[in-house]
């Protein structure tokens, strides 16, 4: 997978490219990630990214030339409707965009090429996401002052998804299929801890029952924490108050 990055940050993104998983990753040639600074893609003195908003108000908008150049130079120009689409996916990380989740990180691990814009909050010009966008994403609903941090979210969850990244592919595995629900206490070494014990049923060699705790655990913490994520169990709630 080959991903492409727009941002006046650049230098956030070296050390992450360098190390752990997704080191590894462009190291072994799986995933190639490219950084690009957008303002290689202005042609004043000053390299000028954004402006004021027309209409007025508060802060500075991103202009509209350098972001649809340096699109269009990673990405090939946009084609028209009912053309087959060009070969790179082109995300706009804002907070107006659509909620980031696991599904959407495994639509997006089998793409071949993405191109991440990263937004500044005051936000970019309208007609570079109508002329240049192909989705909006956000990770969550908190104040950033820009992309560059959900872009990196966004990488680690793609990435970490794309056949060969993982090393082990039994913990993708595993996760995705507990995904949906959080995962319940874990212990190692040593039992006892500041005379705090590890449960008795992990040390059992009893596979069964440890697997019943796991399964009960994950529900009660999940119940306490992400009633959202249970939506049976949530209606069961309205339905006894
Ligand atoms: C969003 F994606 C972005 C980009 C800039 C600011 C943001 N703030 C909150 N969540 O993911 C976001």
């Amino acid at each position: 997978m080959r991903i492409d990055v727009i941002t006046i940050f650049p230098g956030l993104f070296e050390p992450f490219r360098t190390t752990s998983l997704l080191g590894a990753a462009c190291r072994d040639g799986i995933v190639e990630l490219a950084v690009h600074d957008l303002r290689d893609w202005t042609k004043d003195r000053h390299r000028t990214v954004d402006d004021t908003p027309y209409g007025g108000g508060p802060g500075m908008v991103m202009r509209p030339e350098p972001l649809v150049e340096a699109i269009e130079a990673l990405a090939g120009p946009k084609r028209g409707e009912g053309e087959e689409s060009r070969q790179a996916h082109v995300l706009l990380l804002s907070p107006q965009g659509r909620p980031f989740t696991q599904a959407k990180a495994q639509e997006l691990a089998r793409e071949t090429h993405l191109v991440l814009v990263c937004g500044r909050y005051e936000g970019v010009d309208q007609r570079v996401i109508d002329l240049a966008v192909d989705e909006e994403v956000s990770i969550g609903d908190y104040v950033l002052a820009g992309g560059e941090l959900p872009a990196l979210v966004v990488i680690e969850a793609v990435t970490r998804l794309v056949p060969g990244v993982m090393g082990n592919p039994e913990s993708a595995d595993t996760e995705s299929f507990q995904a949906g629900m959080l995962e319940g206490p874990q212990y190692t070494r040593p039992a006892a801890f500041r005379g705090v014990e590890v449960p008795a049923v992990l040390r059992s060699g009893d596979h069964a029952a440890i697997a019943r705790w796991r399964a009960e655990q994950a529900r009660e913490r999940t119940e306490a924490r992400r009633p959202d994520l249970l939506p049976a169990a949530r209606g069961d709630e309205r339905n006894e108050r």
